[in-house]
C-alpha cells in the first residue's frame, strides 16, 4: 500500500498542529485492530506528567477524534444522586481531598468511584462524530486498567487498602471487565514517561489544592508501577487481551507545552503508532 492510514507529508516550518491533519489513503486495518469501529487508545502516566496537556494537543491536531478527559472535577465534587444536577443539588464532599487527607479511610471509596465513573465513560455509545468519521479514533485519559494496576495496586502495597478491600476490589474489577469485555476493547496505550522529580515540579506548578501534600516518594511509587506494567511487563495481569495491547512510550521529560518542534515530534510518533494498530 503506497500510503499508510496516517500518511503524513513533510511538514513545512513553522509547525502548526493542523498541518498534521493530513489523513489520507489506505484501508482501516493493519495490525491487531479488526478493521471496523474506532481505534481506542488510553493515555497513561504519572500524576501531573502532562496527560491533559497532551490530550489538548491531540484535540487541536486531530479535531475529528473523540477525546474523553479524566473526570477529576466529579471526584472533587460528589453530588447527591438525581436526574437533574444544578446549583441546588446537595454537595456531599470532595472525595479526592478526602482520600489524600485520610488514605486508609477513603482510598477504597475513591477507587470504587473513580473506576465507576471511568467505566461509564468507556461504555458510552460512540458519539455521532465518530460514527460519521472515516477513520474514527477515540482517546481516553487513563483507563480502568491503570485504576487497578497503578493506583489500587499501589494503595494496597503502601497499606492504604486492607487485604479485604483489595480482595473485594479485584473480585468486582475482574468480574465487571469480563462481563463488559466486548464493549471495553482498547487497541493501544500511550505511556507518557518522565521522572518523578519532573512530575513533582509540574504538580507544584498546577497547584491542585488537594494534591499539596503529595511527596516525591508517592510519585516514585507510581512511577515504578507504570514502568513495571507498561515497560518491563512485570505486573501480573488478569485479562489476556491486555497482555497483547501495543504500548507507545513517549519521553516527555522536556517541556512540550510550548515547544512546537517537540509537539510535532510527539504527534508524528502517535501518528505512526496508530496507523500500525
Ligand atoms: N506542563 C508543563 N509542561 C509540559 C506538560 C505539562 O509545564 O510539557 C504543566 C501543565 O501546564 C500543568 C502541569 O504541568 O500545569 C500538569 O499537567 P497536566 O495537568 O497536563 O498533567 P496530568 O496530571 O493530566 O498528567
Ligand atoms: N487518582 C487516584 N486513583 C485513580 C485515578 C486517579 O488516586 N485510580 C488521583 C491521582 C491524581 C488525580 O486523581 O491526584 C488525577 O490524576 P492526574 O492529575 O494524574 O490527572
Ligand atoms: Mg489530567
Amino acid at each position: 500500500m503506497a500510503s499508510g492510514w496516517f500518511f503524513l507529508r513533510p511538514l513545512r516550518a513553522p509547525f502548526t498542529p493542523m498541518a498534521l491533519n493530513l489523513l489520507e489513503g489506505a484501508p482501516w486495518s493493519r495490525g491487531l485492530h479488526a478493521g471496523r469501529g474506532p481505534r481506542r487508545l488510553c493515555i497513561e502516566g504519572n500524576i501531573a506528567v502532562g496527560k491533559s496537556t497532551f490530550v489538548k494537543l491531540l484535540t487541536k491536531t486531530y479535531p475529528e477524534w473523540h477525546v474523553a478527559t479524566e473526570p477529576v472535577a466529579a471526584w472533587q465534587n460528589i453530588q447527591a444522586a438525581g436526574t437533574q444536577k444544578d446549583d441546588t443539588t446537595p454537595r456531599l464532599g470532595n472525595l479526592l481531598d478526602m482520600m489524600y487527607q485520610e488514605p486508609a479511610r477513603w482510598s477504597y471509596t475513591f477507587q470504587t468511584y473513580s473506576f465507576m465513573s471511568r467505566l461509564k465513560i468507556q461504555l458510552e455509545p460512540f458519539p455521532e462524530k465518530l460514527l460519521q468519521a472515516e477513520k474514527p479514533v477515540q482517546i481516553f485519559e487513563r483507563s480502568v486498567y491503570s485504576d487497578r494496576y497503578i493506583f489500587a495496586k499501589n494503595l494496597f502495597e503502601n497499606g492504604s487498602l486492607s487485604d479485604i478491600e483489595w480482595h473485594i476490589y479485584q473480585d468486582w474489577h475482574t468480574f465487571l471487565l469480563r462481563e463488559f469485555a466486548s464493549r471495553l476493547s482498547i487497541h493501544g496505550f500511550i505511556y507518557l514517561q518522565a521522572s518523578p522529580q519532573v512530575c513533582l515540579e509540574r504538580l507544584y506548578q498546577r497547584a491542585r489544592e488537594e494534591e499539596k501534600g503529595i511527596q516525591l516518594a508517592y510519585l516514585e511509587q507510581l512511577h515504578s508501577q507504570h514502568e513495571d506494567w507498561l515497560v518491563y511487563k512485570k505486573t501480573k495481569l488478569h485479562f489476556e487481551t491486555l497482555m497483547n495491547i501495543p504500548v507507545l512510550v513517549l519521553d516527555v521529560s522536556d517541556d512540550f507545552s510550548k515547544d512546537l518542534a517537540k509537539q510535532e515530534e510527539l504527534m508524528r510518533k502517535v501518528n505512526t503508532f496508530i496507523k500500525n494498530l
